[in-house]
């Protein structure tokens, strides 16, 4: 483990960001793979996966009703607002990929790509209406579309799924702009198991690109070998230091 210090993100850097369910667990909102873990007491293949949903909507919207109840009780922390504050100081020069669906990043001032969609979305099954913002929690039944009465399903990526092609075509342009310009290319992946593809790759792709490659977890994450360096601890406490480089000291707030 290395010791926690500012990272070397100097003027010329580019910062690629991946964050998991980690980084809202001080938040409050239980993650998918530790002991008190989401997909506790629900198997994911019936609530996150098409199969699941067709087979049960009623039972997937309601897991879903109550992940929004947590995600709006919740407050974003001191490291979704440090990686917002990094935000406007890079710029351009930042990317902020998320696998959460809990709207904190944004509600923390950040303009995330959520790669695994929104809880806050819904979309409709039977007609080509655009997902549209949907904060409703008191569901008992799967959702009837207003328009064409087809069903309707969260706007999220469940297993099985396609990520939306034009977020991975960001991604792989940010590592090809970097290198392109010469830049130190920095990859830091916060609070995720590294357990879901293609997340679990972007580490690699900053290797290929010959980038630097750092982590800020509680464990080792499934990838940890992706890494040339890693933090151990609490996100809320490394996140604002290693983000000093950009933010300046943080405050202890
Ligand atoms: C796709 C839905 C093409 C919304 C999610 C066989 C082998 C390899 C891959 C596959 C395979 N079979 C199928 C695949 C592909 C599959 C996949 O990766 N499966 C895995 C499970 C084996 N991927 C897909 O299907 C993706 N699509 O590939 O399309 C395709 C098509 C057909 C067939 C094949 C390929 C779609 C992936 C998206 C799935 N949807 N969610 C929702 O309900 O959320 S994924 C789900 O896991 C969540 O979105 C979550 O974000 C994501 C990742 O989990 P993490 O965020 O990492 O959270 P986790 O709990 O796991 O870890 C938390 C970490 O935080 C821990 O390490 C912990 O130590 C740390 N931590 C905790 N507290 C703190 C902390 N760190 C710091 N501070 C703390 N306080
Ligand atoms: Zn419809």
């Amino acid at each position: 483990m290395t010791e926690l210090a500012p990272l070397p993100i100097t003027s010329a850097a580019r910062l690629l960001v991946l964050t998991g369910a980690g980084i809202s667990a001080e938040s409050g909102i239980a993650t998918f793979r530790g002991s008190d873990g989401l997909w506790n007491g629900e198997d994911p293949a019936q609530v996150a996966s098409r199969q699941g949903f067709r087979t049960d909507p009623t039972r997937a919207w309601r897991f879903y009703a109550d992940l929004r109840r947590q995600a709006l009780a919740a407050r974003p922390n001191a490291a979704h607002r440090a990686l917002a504050e990094a935000g406007r100081k890079l710029g351009p020069r930042m990317l902020l990929v998320t696998q959460n669906i809990d709207g904190l990043h944004t509600r923390a001032g950040s303009d995330p790509l959520e790669i695994h969609g929104s809880l806050f979305r819904t979309r409709c099954l039977g007609c080509a209406r655009p997902a549209f913002p949907d904060k409703r929690t008191a569901i008992k039944a799967a959702l009837a579309c207003e328009r064409c009465g087809g069903l309707l399903r969260p706007d999220v990526v469940w297993f099985g799924e396609e990520l939306d092609p034009a977020h991975l075509r960001a991604i792989k342009d940010f590592i090809r702009h970097a290198r392109h310009d010469r830049a130190l290319l920095a990859f830091l992946a916060i609070g995720t198991s590294g357990a879901v593809w293609p997340a679990n790759h972007f580490a690699t792709w900053v290797r290929e690109a010959h980038g630097v490659t750092w982590l800020a977890n509680l464990e080792p994450p499934e990838n940890a070998a992706d890494f040339n360096w890693a933090f151990y601890g609490l996100a809320t406490v490394s996140v604002p230091i290693l983000l000093a480089g950009a933010n300046g000291t943080p405050s202890l707030a």
